[in-house]
């Protein structure tokens, strides 16, 4: 029998950003899943693709870097090595990359990026940047939106996006997205813990799934 290689979706960013929620709110059988969903930030340390019965695709739920207080220097080089590597030798199998971005950690992030190291890129964009030159779809995942209210919600993401125009990095929302790469690069705010915009995501997902079948067929 052939052995069949299912199309892989990558979950990526930084740690705690819900990355392993968003894993298992993907699978056919949520309950079945074995990964570990933490409260410290460095709880996915593997790479290995998840599988399930009835499933199209297989996710591959990336150890997160950043942020993660504990985490020792090396250990974040270890992975950020690992996730570059892992990235260059499998991406012709990823037909979507998921980006997972904390929304309470945004404005952070960008002021540091800003006030003491304006020459650097920051890591969210830095690591979109990164996929991109694999041709990776992607989606940018803002998450735990459940924790803001409405007006930061907007301020947060209308910053988030104003500052990705400097970084050349054009974000629509999903919703405005033409499903145009070249173009620009589609954002959704989210919630793991409410399944906010699962629906469109889902639904996101299997179009580009099938694009990426029809052109594999060709
Ligand atoms: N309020 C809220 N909490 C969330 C949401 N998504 C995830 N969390 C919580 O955030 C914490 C981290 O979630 P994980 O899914 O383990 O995050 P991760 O990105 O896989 O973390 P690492 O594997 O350590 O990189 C857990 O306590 C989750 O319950 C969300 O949308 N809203
Ligand atoms: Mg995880």
């Amino acid at each position: 029998m052939a052995h069949v290689l299912h199309p892989r979706l990558l979950i990526i960013g930084n740690a705690n950003t819900g990355k392993s929620t968003i894993t298992k709110l993907l699978l056919s059988n949520p309950s079945g899943y074995k990964g570990k969903i933490g409260k410290t930030p460095g709880s996915t340390l593997l790479i290995k693709p998840i599988h399930q019965e009835d499933m199209q695709y297989e996710i591959v739920d990336l150890p997160g870097f950043g942020f993660a207080k504990k985490s020792s220097h090396r250990r974040e080089e270890h992975i950020k090595k690992q996730t570059i590597s892992h990235i260059e030798k499998h991406h012709r199998r990823y037909f979507l990359g998921l980006v997972v971005i904390n929304i309470l950690r945004i404005e952070d992030e960008l002021e540091k990026y800003f006030y003491k190291k304006k020459q650097t890129i920051p890591l969210s964009f830095e690591l979109i940047t990164f996929l991109l030159e694999f041709a990776i779809p992607l989606i940018i995942l803002i998450n735990k939106v459940d924790k803001v209210s409405v007006f930061d919600k907007r301020r947060i993401i209308t910053y988030f996006v104003n500052t990705a125009r400097q970084y050349g990095l054009n974000l629509v929302h999903l919703d405005d997205f033409g499903y145009d790469y070249a173009q620009a690069l589609p954002y959704l705010e989210f919630s793991a813990l409410k399944k906010t915009n699962l629906g469109d995501l889902k639904q996101a997902l299997y179009y580009v799934l099938r694009n990426y079948q029809e052109a594999q067929d060709k």
